[in-house]
């Protein structure tokens, strides 16, 4: 996708700090962070939003969810308590789209969002 600012990040054409990377998945920091930890998990392969998973894709929610894991023990937010967000859509707050879920941790997380 040409004008898609994580593609442009997952081809190295724009900067990023790279926390994780593998063959179907990248995690960066977010621009503008949340929370003290606060991380990208975006699938390499670009789909636009969640309603773009399907069975022929589904394979990297798996990938995703063992990658979210490890960085949460990583970042040591695993015991704590920390947070997994996918905004999908105008109304919910997604502004780049391109899939991505959001590891936020390090603070108490508060109910409900804003
Ligand atoms: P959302 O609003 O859920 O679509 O989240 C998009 C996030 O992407 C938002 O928190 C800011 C982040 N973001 C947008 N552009 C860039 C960028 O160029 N670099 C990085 N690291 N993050 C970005």
């Amino acid at each position: 996708m040409m004008d898609c600012v994580f593609c442009k990040i997952i081809n190295k054409e724009i900067p990023a700090k790279v926390i994780y990377e593998d063959e179907e998945v990248i995690a960066i920091n977010d621009i503008n962070p949340q929370a003290p930890i606060h991380l990208l998990l975006i699938p390499k392969k670009h789909i636009a939003s969640i309603m773009e998973i399907n069975k022929d894709n589904a394979e990297i929610l798996k990938q995703i969810t063992k990658v979210a894991q490890h960085l949460a023990r990583e970042s040591s937010i695993d015991k704590k308590g920390f947070r997994l967000v996918v905004n999908t859509g105008e109304e919910g707050g997604q502004t780049v789209n391109h899939l991505h879920f959001h590891l936020l941790g390090g603070r108490f997380m508060t109910w409900p969002p804003g």
